[in-house]
């Protein structure tokens, strides 16, 4: 159990104490508040998801500026000429400052090099990596611009720099090069590749070297930070503590350090508890027939890194070997698709989908059909509604930075039943060992623990579920912020 327990105001607090007079930047790809045309009117919109609910009580209480890409159909028609809007549109408290990329741009950086390279590079899913030059060069060109975006918005001034994720590896590098006084750290939201696999990009050395220009770095889990450490030891003429988690380069030091992500267990549990919630799960289970059945749920943005395809291949190996459970298992496939321009995300829906539709027409009958999918954008209540319904939540990732789907089933069970069957391969594991693991690769041992799953008595669900509910209310999104942004502070010394 944490020692302290972090929430909003803690973590407003402590900014609003520990900052002083530097400016507080947060970086990332996509932006907090989005600015669209609907029906002839601007209307502004905050994309659901734990990054900005963990970072806006920072920006709250920092009052400083977040730097992103400006992607509404109207987000130029509301920031002033340096490109800023203050937000939240009814309180403003702090600076969005957009950043334009043009149609080409954002082919190169965010759905090729980030997303083509690195993101296969540092999943080992066996998809690989597909390393176009043009596509670095455009990579490499964006992070400038976001450097000196970042640049002209401090001004001067002393400030304290977070950036996110795997979009800017080169960008913390500009920065120090632009100024060595900013204290610039960055949190990298998916795995850390072993130096074997590393290496294979022709780039490596350099994207190393540009992530070196923070002052923290951190990852989700110990395991990635120790990859990372020993890339640089293997690629660059650096020294390295493994005892401090630090490394030293050309004068430079960078602290490497695991910060696992949660989510916001209080308002998670509070929303899966209400009225709403209960009527949605009155509703779907009439739609789809799910009284006295025993439903197990799968709800993940669609990807080839999140296992989909095994955990059906699982399914049809469970109703094959277990035929007293056909007509009682009903699985719920829920989750959007994703980066739909690329062919290998078409290629996993289309595999999806005809592996549902083999299984449904393998065992389906005119009264029952073991899969439902429901690949769209679902309500929060939704959303809820199907986390309480089912026996067992399924996450089957082939490799994952932490997976918030996890955390979120457990955060929604206020009943405090439910089992989530988890994959070994993700972050979330470290944490959550009263899961049920599972290798998702196995896909006989895997189809066994959906039936341990089915069949575990009431009061062992409920102690693991008690326990791992208090890990996660503990662990929760604000002591990742929190953390991460004391550990900056205090390397800032301000
Ligand atoms: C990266 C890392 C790391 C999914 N379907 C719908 C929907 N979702 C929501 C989930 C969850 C989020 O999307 C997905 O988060 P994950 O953590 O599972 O995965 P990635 O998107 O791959 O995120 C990952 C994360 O960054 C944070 O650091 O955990 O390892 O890969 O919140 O609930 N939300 C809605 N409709 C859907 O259909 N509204």
């Amino acid at each position: 159990m944490a020692e302290i327990q972090w929430n909003k105001e803690r973590l407003y607090k402590l900014v609003q104490s520990k900052l002083g007079d530097s400016l507080f930047i947060v970086v990332s790809n996509r932006e907090p508040y989005v600015h669209t045309m609907s029906g002839g009117k601007i209307k502004c919109t905050r994309p659901v998801g734990g990054l900005t609910e963990a970072l806006d009580p920072v920006m709250r209480a920092s009052g400083g500026t977040w730097v992103a890409q400006g992607t509404g159909d109207a987000d130029r028609k509301v920031v002033d000429e340096r490109n800023r809007i203050a937000v939240p549109p009814e309180k403003p408290e702090y600076t969005l400052r957009r950043v334009w990329l043009t149609e080409d741009e954002v082919a190169g950086f965010y759905l090729g090099f980030a997303n083509q390279a690195l993101w296969p590079l540092c999943h080992v899913t066996f998809t690989p990596p597909d390393f176009r030059e043009d596509w670095w060069h455009t990579y490499k060109k964006v992070n400038k611009i976001f450097a000196d975006a970042i640049m002209d918005e401090i001004g001067g001034r002393k400030a304290v720099v977070l950036v996110q994720d795997y979009h800017f590896a080169l960008l913390s590098g500009y920065l120090k090069e632009q100024n060595p006084d900013l204290t610039v750290g960055q949190f990298w939201h998916i795995p850390w590749p072993a130096y074997e696999v590393l290496r294979t990009c022709p780039w490596h050395e350099e994207i190393l070297v540009g992530m070196l220009g923070n002052d923290l770095m951190g990852f989700h889990t110990r395991s990635f930070c120790n990859n990372f450490i020993e890339s640089v030891e293997r690629s660059l003429e650096a020294r390295t503590d493994r005892e401090s988690s630090a490394i030293v380069r050309q004068g430079n030091t960078t602290v490497v350090e695991p910060f696992p992500i949660s989510v916001d267990f209080d308002s998670l549990s509070r929303q899966a508890g209400t009225k709403a919630v209960e009527n949605e799960m009155e509703n779907l289970t009439r739609e789809f027939n799910l009284e006295g059945k025993y439903l197990g749920v799968g709800m993940d943005r669609m990807d080839y890194t999140k296992g989909i395809p095994e955990r059906l291949m699982a399914l049809d190996k469970f109703l094959e070997d277990n035929p007293e459970y056909r007509g009682k298992v009903v699985f719920i496939q829920a989750g959007m698709p994703s980066r739909t321009q690329i062919d290998t995300y078409q290629e996993i829906g289309q595999r999806i989908d005809d592996l549902m539709s083999g299984i449904n027409e393998k065992y389906g009958t005119d009264s029952w059909q073991p899969v439902i999918p429901m690949m769209r954008q679902l309500s929060r209540e939704t959303l809820n509604a199907l986390r309480r319904l089912a026996r067992f939540c399924v996450v089957s990732s082939l490799h994952d930075g932490m997976n918030l789907v996890a955390k979120e089933y457990v955060a929604a069970r206020v009943d405090g039943d439910g089992i989530l069957i988890l994959s070994r391969f993700t972050g979330a594991a470290v944490e959550m060992q009263d899961a049920l693991l599972i290798n998702p690769y196995a896909i006989s041992e895997f189809a066994g623990k959906i039936k341990e799953a089915i069949e575990m008595p009431e009061a062992e669900r409920r102690r693991r579920m008690k326990n791992m509910r208090e890990i996660v209310a503990g662990n929760n999104i604000y002591r990742w912020g929190g953390s991460m942004v004391s550990r900056l502070i205090s390397i800032a010394g301000v």
